[in-house]
């Protein structure tokens, strides 16, 4: 009773299972009795609230998909949409770090690794005692991870890591890092390179106004001996990072529901509160087009991500429809955010409100995972069938 509400316009909950529910609603009451007390603050001050990985790993955050045998949850593709929607109402840095430890870290150990490789790391991960970070961005290539230019070589007994990774999520506090690299013939690879390795070190970017409370750093290797057992055998080339994107981004697509739903819901109860020329703002018809259309497009964005899920679940879902979702939810949460936070008027710029920590972590959002435009031209590319990019 005391859950947040939950717009449902279309009684999408007829379509979930029971198990898809209690999921939901148990990490749904843990956002409300964790997070959402406390994540002004952290982000206010700029800083990951680290007390909350122990909860995250309980909700089923690390690794939702993940088999249970590899300490991960074991659950379906719905239910990991279903928890990154909750977590993502409290904030998208709280969202970010479960889906880069999720999709980013766990996934490819699991789809890439070997098996000594799984069962070093993933238990570890999916209990929150090891956090990791993906580094594929670098300074100079962003959209075009295609042209990294961080490169290993062959020793014989070890690897030799350079380079330089940007904009990684986690990165100055985490235990390892999944890093894409270039072997000498210019083939990607991932390698594990953990903390405390020789010239790895993994400075925080300071002065962001959006996703405050992650963390965002660099990843440098200088001459970083990586062992070989650390290489992921499995897969290899462009589209073994991109792999991860896929899992992520399908995570993204049900989380900026959930932001969205969190700037709607505050925005209606304000509207039927505050009193302008003696009467509710929610009685004007300005206020009233605004709420119309934010829940019109939060239904589509559920139905978009509810049918996504179930081709997720039968492994029909295309890269291309995943970049659909992503793009078309995050710019509805981001629409949604600026609206709502102008329905409340001057209260809208305060941290009384979650608003606009939601609005200022969706510019982030729109942007990495690849932006707005990139998902854009890869539909552009799917339909049509010529690439952009080249
Ligand atoms: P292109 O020639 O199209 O493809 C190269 C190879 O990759 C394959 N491929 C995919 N495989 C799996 N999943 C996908 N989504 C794939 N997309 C492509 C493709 O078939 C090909 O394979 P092969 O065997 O033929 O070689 O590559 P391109 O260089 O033209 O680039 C395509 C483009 C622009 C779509 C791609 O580079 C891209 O998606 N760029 C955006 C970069 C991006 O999203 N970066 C994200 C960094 S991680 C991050 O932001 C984490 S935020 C975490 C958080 O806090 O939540
Ligand atoms: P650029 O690629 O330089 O793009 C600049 C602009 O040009 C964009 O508007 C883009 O859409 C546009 N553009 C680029 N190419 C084209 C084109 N061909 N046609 C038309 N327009 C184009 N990365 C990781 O690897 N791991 C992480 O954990 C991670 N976490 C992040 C956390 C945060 C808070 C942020 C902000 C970023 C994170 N990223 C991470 C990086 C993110 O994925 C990149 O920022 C994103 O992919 C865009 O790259 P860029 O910033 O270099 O922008």
């Amino acid at each position: 009773p005391d859950l947040f509400q939950a717009p449902d316009y279309y009684q999408l909950d007829d379509l979930l299972s029971d198990e898809h529910k209690l999921v939901r609603d148990a990490a749904r009451a843990w956002v409300k009795r964790e997070v959402s007390p406390i994540i002004e603050e952290y982000a206010q001050k700029a800083e990951f609230p680290k007390q909350i990985i122990k909860g995250l790993a309980d909700i089923g955050g690390f690794g939702p998909y993940i088999p249970v045998e590899y300490g991960g949850a074991g659950l379906d593709q719905i239910s990991y949409g279903l928890i990154m929607q909750e977590i993502e109402r409290g904030d998208s840095g709280v969202r970010s770090t479960s889906s880069v430890q999720s999709s980013l870290v766990m996934y490819p150990i699991w789809k890439y690794g070997n098996e000594e490789q799984r069962m070093k790391y993933l238990p570890k991960l999916a209990s929150g005692e090891f956090i990791g970070c993906f580094g594929l961005t670098e300074p100079d290539h962003g959209s075009n991870p295609g042209g990294m230019t961080t490169n290993y070589k062959d020793m014989g007994d070890h690897y030799l890591l350079n380079g330089a990774k940007m904009w990684i999520s986690n990165a100055p506090f985490a235990d390892i890092a999944v890093v894409w690299a270039k072997n000498e013939e210019g083939r990607i690879h991932g390698l594990i390179v953990e903390r405390g390795m020789e010239g790895f070190s993994t400075p925080e970017t300071h002065n962001k106004w959006s996703l405050r409370a992650s963390a965002t750093g660099e990843l440098i290797f200088d001459n970083v001996k990586v062992p070989k057992e650390n290489l992921l055998p499995n897969k290899s080339g462009l589209g073994a990072p991109l792999g991860c994107l896929d899992s992520a981004r399908y995570g993204i697509a049900w989380g900026a529901i959930g932001a969205a739903m969190d700037c709607y819901d505050t925005a209606l109860r304000y509207s039927k509160e505050r009193i302008q020329f003696d009467k509710p703002i929610g009685a004007t018809q300005l206020q009233q087009k605004k709420l119309a259309e934010m829940i019109t497009e939060i239904t589509k964005a559920q139905l978009l991500t509810w049918r996504l899920g179930v081709l997720r679940n039968e492994g029909r879902a295309t890269s291309a429809q995943i970049s659909m979702a992503k793009r078309n939810n995050v710019d509805m949460a981001i629409h949604i955010a600026r609206e709502a936070r102008q329905m409340l008027g001057g209260m809208g710029i305060t941290g009384e409100y979650s608003i606009m920590r939601h609005m200022m972590n969706l510019e982030s959002v729109i942007t990495y995972e690849g932006t707005h435009d990139i998902h854009l031209l890869i539909t552009g590319m799917d339909v049509t069938g010529f690439s952009a990019f080249k």
